[in-house]
């Protein structure tokens, strides 16, 4: 490593980007630091939960009808905490939350910004030590400045996200996010308690030989996924194979894989569960729109994740993505009547 080597925090990292941007107001880079703090709280209390009584349930569940981790609730609050008292946030949306919060006060509903989060992903996977993490996609308010945020301020396809991002709790802490100029990486430097620098300009690789899907549900899949999940087990070297499975069953872990190594995650719909068990604001939007600004692609089978016009806070959505070419030969099998692409929403184009 090359002595003294400038390192960018995420802070120097933002600060540069807005200023860049002309007619900036620096809001979003506040915002960013905000959910960095509460990441890095965040990361203490996962990194030490087999030494204090913050393991197993709440005894509650959420809206989601899941068990409520006692860590869920923690970084539902840090998360929280951070954007009602910082300057750039008018309210948000959580998965651990019924509806959304406003925040209502003069500070906030200046803010042009508000946030949907999940605020501890694969929460199950705590007591066992497997990578969890913290998503989240920000959003400029449709509503005027100066008022309160109300639901339709959230309910915005992906496509109008300004930024999206997530923290990896694993064997280092990384933030990602993305805006429309970029993915960029930040891994968590203990020794001064900053996001610095480690991964930028991500490029999620166009082919892979990983493909993440549960196979205890392949036979619920309709028969196009069997058959895609077929086509996977049989790649040899001769068509780009061979190719390896591996799902930990934790979504940031595993599309994290994804965008770094090259694959393609999968959470099809199954015959119980058509709509499939992912949640399109907080879990498939900010991915869709970071794997698609990587060069990726996300699709719920049918069209593009990010041009879906949301209905509901909490609806789930079939969710595939990844490298480019491993996710269209998955949807050759899913969309097998070529169509125009104009009769598919504007087809798989990048954001
Ligand atoms: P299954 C975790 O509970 C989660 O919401 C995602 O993080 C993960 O990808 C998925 O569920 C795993 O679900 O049904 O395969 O165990």
């Amino acid at each position: 490593m090359a002595v003294n080597r400038r390192v960018l925090t995420l802070d120097e990292f933002t600060i540069q980007a807005f200023r860049k941007i002309p007619n900036a107001t620096g809001e979003l880079s506040a915002l960013l630091r905000d959910i960095g703090l509460a990441a890095k709280r965040i990361h203490v209390e996962v990194n030490k939960i087999g030494l204090v009584d913050m393991l197993g349930d709440t005894g509650d569940v959420n809206v989601q009808g899941e068990e409520v981790k006692k860590m869920d609730v923690f970084a539902n609050n840090q998360m929280i905490g951070v954007l009602k008292h910082g300057v750039s946030c008018a309210g948000i949306g959580s998965e651990e939350l019924d509806d959304i919060v406003v925040f209502d006060d003069e500070m906030s509903n200046q803010s042009k910004y508000v946030v949907l989060f999940d605020p501890l992903d694969g929460s199950a996977n705590i007591d066992t030590n497997v990578s969890i993490g913290t998503i989240f996609g920000i959003y400029k308010r449709k509503t005027e400045k100066g008022t309160a945020c109300n639901k339709q301020d959230f309910l915005q396809p992906g496509l109008a996200q300004v930024a999206a991002g997530y923290v990896v709790y694993g064997s280092s802490t990384m933030l990602v996010y993305a805006t429309r100029r970029g993915v960029n990486g930040f891994t968590l430097d203990q020794s001064i308690g900053e996001f610095c620098l480690s991964h930028p300009d991500i490029k999620c690789p166009p082919d892979g030989k990983i493909y993440s899907v549960n196979h205890g549900n392949f036979f619920k899949y309709e028969k196009p996924v069997q058959d895609y999940i077929t086509c996977c087990q049989k790649k040899t070297e001769k068509d780009g194979g061979p190719y390896t499975n591996r799902y930990i069953g934790s979504m940031v872990a595993d599309v994290h894989r994804t965008l770094i190594k090259g694959g393609i995650f999968m959470y099809p719909g199954t015959t119980g569960r058509p709509e499939g068990k992912l949640r399109l604001m907080y879990e498939c939007n900010p991915f869709a729109f970071i794997l698609e600004v990587a060069g990726g692609k996300a699709s719920n089978g049918m069209q593009r994740v990010v041009d879906i016009q949301p209905t509901q806070l909490h609806q789930r959505t079939p969710f595939i993505t990844g490298s480019k070419n491993m996710v269209d030969e998955c949807l050759s099998y899913l969309i097998p009547s070529p169509q125009p692409l104009s009769t598919r929403g504007e087809g798989h184009s990048s954001v």
